[in-house]
């Protein structure tokens, strides 16, 4: 749903723009320094990146799902990691609050969130709870007018940047799956909140993920998202459908952007005479590329435009992201194959690309997660 072409257009233009001339020419920096330089930051700030998704109301661009994927087809034509540190703040750090928060708790964090002031990260994955996430044991226990929560989390994308973190915790110890779960916010500086050390990751060097323990923890009982107990899984959940469509558009820009380099790289090098992309065994790993990148774009436009239109778009999430994601790993490799040997070297972009897409395969649910998501949903409307 495009509310306004003209100023929509406007925005794209401006992100694809400080794409090219600002993020573009970063990447090898922030590859090998591991961190994305504070004027970067400030001019994503200044574009209103922190809060794409957030209600007007709240500071943020309010933008509907359609306008969101157009905006993250453009922000994914570079290093994944640029996307990542406002990413948590889009999409699943600041979802639990949007979607189930109180209008007091709205008021309260979205604001900075949406000014990039506060960054906010989604705490679910845990050391042996990862794809059952219904599983997860940390502990939230009420004491007066205060949770305290015990337990750690894994992976925890943007943790060492975040202000607060939007936790998972088991409030109803009897209740060994999804409705003991109940969603907190929990903000940086609490006693007994603290940061494991930063992962070493295959890829996205600039984005950072560490454990988050949490050691008889106390948080105020109104930072229980919502006021009710018992429903956090479901508003995970929620958040998570919203996120894997996001990353399914991350998937279809990065891809575009890794064909770009291969078709460039195709029509100046030269093999056996000729450019090599005169060869028809490269021509069919550029077309085959091209077509699936096609299709990705457009299941994510529709599937956005129907949760636009208040349609229940899990399980077209889950075959956006399945879909969108491997066919990113595809083109990732053809990329890589096209290049030849220069594409395993670190000279060329193609050669980080490949690492840092591996993930989109993993996170927000695997792929066999959303293929379990999508079964799942086929047998419970199967007629017999
Ligand atoms: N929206 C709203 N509610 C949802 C939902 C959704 N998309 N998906 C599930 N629910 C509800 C169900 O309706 C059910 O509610 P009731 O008990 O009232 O019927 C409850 O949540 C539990 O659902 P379900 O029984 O399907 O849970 P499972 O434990 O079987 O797990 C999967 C479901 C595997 C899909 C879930 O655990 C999952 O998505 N795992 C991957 C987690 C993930 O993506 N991690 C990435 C880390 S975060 S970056």
């Amino acid at each position: 749903m495009i509310r306004d072409d003209e100023t929509l257009n406007l925005l794209l233009d401006a992100i694809s723009r400080f794409v090219r001339e600002r993020l573009v020419p970063a990447e090898e920096h922030v590859a090998q320094t591991d961190e994305i330089p504070a004027d970067i930051v400030g001019e994503m700030r200044e574009l209103g990146l922190f809060g794409l998704s957030i209600p007007e109301q709240y500071g943020g661009l309010g933008l509907t799902m359609e306008e969101e994927v157009l905006v993250a087809f453009e922000i994914a034509r570079t290093s994944p990691c640029f996307r990542s540190l406002f990413g948590t703040n889009v999409g699943i750090g600041s979802q639990g609050l949007i979607i189930d928060g109180t209008v007091d708790q709205k008021q309260h964090y979205l604001p900075r969130l949406a000014s990039g002031e506060l960054i906010a990260s989604f705490a679910l994955t845990e050391p042996g709870s990862g794809s059952d996430a219904a599983s997860l044991r940390t502990r939230a226990v009420r004491v007066g007018d205060h949770y305290v929560i015990d337990g750690t989390k894994r992976f925890i994308t943007n943790a060492p940047e975040a202000g607060i973190f939007t936790v998972m915790a088991r409030t109803n110890p009897d209740i060994k799956g999804a409705g003991g779960i109940s969603a907190f916010i929990v903000e940086k500086g609490t006693p007994g909140l603290s940061l494991g050390k930063v992962d070493k990751k295959m890829g996205q060097r600039g984005a950072h993920t560490c454990d988050v323990i949490f050691e008889n923890c106390r948080v105020p009982a109104q930072n229980l998202i919502g006021g009710i107990e018992g429903v956090g899984f479901k508003t995970a959940m929620k958040v998570l459908d919203k996120g894997r469509l996001h990353i399914a558009a991350i998937c279809v820009g990065a891809a575009e952007r890794m064909l770009d380099d291969a078709l460039r790289y195709a029509l100046e090098r030269q093999q056996f005479g000729k450019p090599i992309a005169e060869f028809q065994l490269i021509q069919a790993m550029l077309a085959d590329s091209r077509a699936e990148i096609y299709a990705a774009r457009s299941m994510v436009l529709d599937a956005a435009r129907r949760r636009d239109e208040n349609e229940d778009v899990a399980t077209l999430a889950s075959c956006c992201k399945l879909f969108a994601s491997e066919m990113c790993g595809r083109v990732a490799d053809r990329a890589v194959q096209i290049h030849g040997g220069a594409g395993y070297v670190s000279e060329y972009a193609v050669e980080r690309f490949y690492r840092d897409v591996r993930l989109f395969r993993i996170y927000e649910g695997t792929t066999q997660v959303q293929q379990l998501v999508i079964a799942r949903d086929m047998m419970r409307n199967a007629s017999l």
